[in-house]
């Protein structure tokens, strides 16, 4: 699968490109013009520096990005956050995965985000999306889902770390997620993958396969709460909402409910389900559902034949699905088959009424290479969609590849260009939005292959910078990664507004400050030790570079709780605390609170030490806990 046929000829060539690109650009900064040049010919130059400049994907020392980028970590279980077009790592969120630097499942904040699933500590991140109002970013908040533990989480964008998380019952494995993108995200959307029985309570026939399910689900994004889920045929996979407020798609790639590979690709069909959320939310409203599995959760029934759904065939095995940024159009990529169908959203009205037959709403089914998987839009009417096995992105028009299906001969394809290697995802800035704006394209490519050095047999993958500001696409950075990328978004930094300290209200560390409260203890000036039983609660300030108490006393077997309040309010300076050989390490940020519990099964004097380095005596700053056998 990998093309290495032609790859040393495509590589030369991609580096001279390079080299090129570089060295003209580098002409340009020093201002230098060495050959006579007519005044035309300086100004189709100059135009074409200019264009070059501005989508130049090179940031200088010092020079801020123009987009945030959010990436899934995959089974790294994170999302990372990245500066786009320079492509630079910003900062790593720990969601679904345990992080040793800011404590992320250690700390009593963490867990008590993380609910029911406090104790697990790995994930497996897809796809993280950003809350829409009419269609546009709000920059409030990120949600992603969990695979491996069928959960999905928050993160607030004002922070940038999690602030819910919920595990979906009913369902294993969440896969696709996105957002109700108009007229504002009510609610999150998400698809649960394995079929598994209703119910699955190992008393119910695990033998017979017609049992078996997967479930839709819409999650409020406020409470974070399941606000239903929808019983469908076959599995799910990826998903996506209209521009309307009124469907969401999904692709399902195992109709045939079959157990084993062969079995699931047996025929030759699968199916796109479309959900009415008009007629979803009348359902529950007149109790038109089920419970399963001895939770509340309401499960409509939205099987072949309900009014709320409609199944529009499609060949078999689709995996991505994307809608098109001007509203009219759901994409459904074919994977194994190397076309992607085109559903028209305007006909969903005439499909729900039954006016027309499921495949009417297709109006077109491009042909584009082997193993399409996912699309993503620019603002000039083109898709871009990955090839897995071809391993390049094919440029297409989407009006074109409409005409085509009438039967006009009309060449739809308008380039493909190779990428390294295997893309899953891509996506364009803000191109899942009404703001795609057509400048920068990431393709998030699984293999790495020669493209760095070798780091031993697990290599990074290949996270590509392609700009599509002009006619054709151009590689322009290659961009190592750690397991797995599968998504990303792209969002203009205008949309952002991230605070620099921690206020005193954060819903975050609220609990925390409570239980404070509860101990009489004020957070910004006292350093206290209160005893209740065996359980010791440690009360601490740090200011750089010093933490409050410089010692304690505890006695062994106790369960300890250290609560520390950065009083610091200077901007960048994060604490932490470390207490050596007892697992304990956690990050505090300026302003805010943080607090670890933790057995004091070590006898004897006991460091510990602030981890986030802060001051020049940063080394300095550390005390003891005297533990008492
Ligand atoms: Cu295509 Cu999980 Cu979105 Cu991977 S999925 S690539
Ligand atoms: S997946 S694009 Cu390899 Cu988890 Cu597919
Ligand atoms: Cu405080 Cu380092």
């Amino acid at each position: 699968m990998h093309r290495s046929d032609d790859e040393q000829q495509t590589q030369g060539l991609e580096n001279a490109g390079r080299r090129s690109f570089m060295s003209k650009t580098a002409l340009l900064g020093a201002g230098a013009v060495t050959a006579p040049m007519t005044a035309a010919m300086f100004a189709s130059m100059a135009k074409a520096n200019a264009a070059e400049a501005a989508n130049s994907p090179f940031r200088h020392p010092g020079e801020l990005d123009e987009y945030y980028g959010f990436w899934s970590g995959g089974h790294s279980g994170e999302v990372r956050i990245l500066g786009l077009p320079s492509m630079r790592e910003l900062m790593r969120i720990p969601v679904f995965n345990m992080d040793s630097a800011t404590g992320w499942g250690l700390t009593n904040e963490s867990k008590r985000i993380k609910g029911d699933s406090a104790h697990l500590m790995a994930g497996d991140s897809h796809h993280p999306h950003m809350s829409m109002t009419d269609g546009r970013y709000d920059g409030k908040y990120v949600f992603i889902n969990d695979k491996a533990n069928s959960r999905v989480a928050r993160i607030r964008c004002d922070v940038m770390k999690v602030d819910k998380m919920i595990t979906i019952p009913n369902v294993q494995a969440i896969h696709g997620l996105r957002v109700q993108k108009v007229p504002h995200t009510k609610y999150v959307i998400c698809n649960g993958e394995f079929e598994i029985p209703m119910n699955n309570d190992g008393k119910s026939s695990m033998e017979d396969v017609s049992t078996y399910r997967s479930l839709f689900n819409v999650i409020d994004a406020e409470s974070m709460e399941v606000a239903f889920q929808v019983m469908v045929d076959g599995n799910l996979d990826n998903t996506d909402a209209d521009y309307d407020g009124k469907y969401f798609a999904s692709t399902c790639y195992n109709s045939e409910m079959g157990m084993t590979l062969s079995d699931m690709i047996a025929s030759e069909r699968d199916h796109v389900v479309v959900f009415s959320l008009e007629r979803c939310l009348a359902a529950l409203k007149a109790g038109d559902f089920k419970t399963y599995n001895g939770n509340k959760v309401p499960v409509l029934d939205g099987r072949k034949g309900s009014k709320l759904t409609r199944y529009i065939p499609v060949p078999k095995s689709p995996h991505g699905m994307n809608t098109s940024p001007n509203g009219e159009y759901f994409v459904a990529n074919g994977k194994l088959s190397p076309t992607v169908s085109v559903i028209s959203i305007k006909k969903l009205d005439d499909l729900f009424n039954d006016k027309i037959q499921p495949r009417d709403a297709i109006v077109a089914e491009p042909e584009l290479g082997l193993g399409p998987l996912h699309t993503a839009f620019d603002n000039r009417g083109h898709a871009y969609t990955t090839l897995f096995l071809d391993s390049q992105i094919v440029k297409w028009n989407v009006e074109e590849a409409i005409r085509a299906y009438q039967g006009e001969k009309v060449n739809y394809i308008k380039q493909k260009l190779d990428v390294h290697y295997q893309p899953g995802h891509n996506h364009t800035s803000q191109g899942e939005t009404r703001d795609a704006d057509g400048k920068w394209l990431v393709s998030l490519c699984k293999f790495s292959k020669d493209r760095f050095l070798p780091v031993g047999p697990l290599r990074p993958e290949n996270d590509q910078l392609i700009d599509i500001s002009g006619d054709e696409m151009k590689l322009v950075h290659d961009g190592p990664t750690y397991a797995e990328p599968h998504d990303c978004i792209i969002v203009h930094r205008s949309k952002l507004k991230p605070k620099k300290l921690w206020t005193r209200d954060d819903s975050i560390f609220a609990d925390t400050v409570a239980m404070a409260e509860k101990d009489g203890v004020n957070l910004m000036a006292d350093n206290k030790v209160i005893r209740d039983g065996n359980k010791v609660r440690v009360y601490m300030t740090s200011i750089a570079p010093t933490f409050g108490l410089t010692e304690f006393k505890v006695k062994l077997g106790d369960e300890v709780t250290v609560v520390v309040t950065n009083l610091d309010q200077v901007e960048d300076v994060t604490h932490g605390f470390c207490m050596t050989n007892h697992g304990v390490q956690m990050e505090i940020g300026p302003q805010a609170t943080s607090s670890i519990t933790f057995i004091a099964d070590k006898p004897g004097v006991q460091w510990y030490y602030c981890n986030w380095f802060c001051h020049a005596l940063h080394m300095e700053m550390r005390g003891r806990m005297l533990v008492e056998a």
